[in-house]
């Protein structure tokens, strides 16, 4: 019987198409495989030992930490720092950067930036949420501490990304830039198998996914385009369904599979749009357009935005081709 390839299996096929592969990358995903299996154990399990709801501790967005958001960002962290592939760590969950310094991790050639669990406001109402990764070659000198240079990086320079997706079934989706793969757990066995290769998404999708909670506050553009999805016109499949769960990983999941396009926009209340660019678009846009998928803020290439600051936010249009130029057409013709 023909099984299906497990995720490190995969990992060892394809080291080819890592121009560096020297076993590190192999290695710092293999080291998220295994925090993945604890996140999601513990997850699994958050209903039954009452380590569900806030911490009382906020993160440096002023959000309550959720407990689960802590022992995510814990769990990923020590598992990357034991395995030695990265110099150092950025988190959703820490105002500043983890500087690896000892001998060996001073030699490591990555930095990971992460949302160790993102769609926290769902956790405790059984909803799914997720993990989402990006890793970088540093810029620094090999032998150094890492700098704040090496996490401000434009997404172009990625050299892998990916999300875990905590759902009805645990998957795995990541990318080294030769297409995306994904990978669903099978708890029995405790393995990842090839479940999605080759993922692209569909150029036109009919799927919208956005806050229209917010829509007094948002750009005369994307109210232009929220109408015109919501217009009858058959010959286009209009009007569009609207999608939204509030997890970014489990909505761009959906909708990456289905298509469809994933909006969160600047707002009166949030200039800049809510959505982290080094952890949560970045990442999201690198798979995204390994998948023929479009990714921007509107206006301009997630991925050629110059990073500013660690925790900086974007405005974020991600999904389907078509449908992020037809929103990027709207936001070109109503510039406020
Ligand atoms: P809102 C979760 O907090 C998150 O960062 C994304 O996962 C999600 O898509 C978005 O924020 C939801 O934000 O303002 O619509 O509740």
């Amino acid at each position: 019987m023909k099984r299906h390839t497990t995720l490190g299996e995969f990992i060892i096929e394809n080291q080819k198409d890592f121009p560096y592969a020297s076993g590190e990358l192999s290695a710092l995903l293999s080291s998220i495989r295994l925090a993945g299996k604890m996140v999601n154990q513990e997850i699994g399990k958050a209903g039954l030992v009452n380590i569900i709801g806030a911490s009382g501790i906020e993160n440096v967005q002023g959000e309550t930490q959720q407990k689960l958001d802590l022992l995510a960002h814990e769990l990923f962290t020590s598992t990357l720092r034991s395995r030695g592939e990265i110099a150092g760590l950025a988190s959703e969950e820490m105002e500043d950067f983890l500087v690896f310094n000892d001998d060996i991790h001073r030699r490591a050639r990555y930095v990971v930036l992460m949302d160790p669990l993102d769609g926290s406001s769902n956790i405790d109402v059984n909803i799914s949420v997720g993990t989402i990764f990006s890793v970088y070659r540093r810029i620094s000198p090999v032998g150094t501490p890492v700098t704040l240079q090496d996490f401000l990086q434009p997404g172009n320079q990625q050299v892998a990304a990916g999300y875990l997706a905590y759902g009805s079934s645990t998957i795995l989706v990541y990318t080294t830039g030769n297409g995306v793969n994904g990978f669903t757990f099978d708890p029995g066995i405790g393995s990842f198998f090839l479940s999605h290769p080759d993922m692209k998404v569909p150029e036109e999708g009919n799927i919208y996914s956005v806050n229209e909670g917010n829509y007094v506050h948002f750009p005369t553009g994307v109210k232009k385009y929220i109408k015109w999805c919501q217009d009858v016109d058959e010959s286009t499949n209009r009007p569009f369904t609207s999608r939204y769960i509030g997890s970014l990983v489990a909505d761009f999941h959906r909708n990456l599979l289905k298509g469809g396009i994933y909006i969160y926009p600047q707002g009166t209340k949030l200039p800049e749009g809510k959505l982290r660019l080094l952890y949560e678009c970045n990442p999201i846009a690198f798979i995204m357009e390994q998948a023929g998928g479009k990714a921007s803020d509107g206006h301009t290439r997630i991925m050629d935005l110059a990073p500013e600051a660690l925790h900086q936010r974007v405005p974020f249009f991600c999904g389907s081709k078509k449908m992020v130029e037809k929103a990027e057409d709207f936001m070109a013709q109503f510039t406020n």
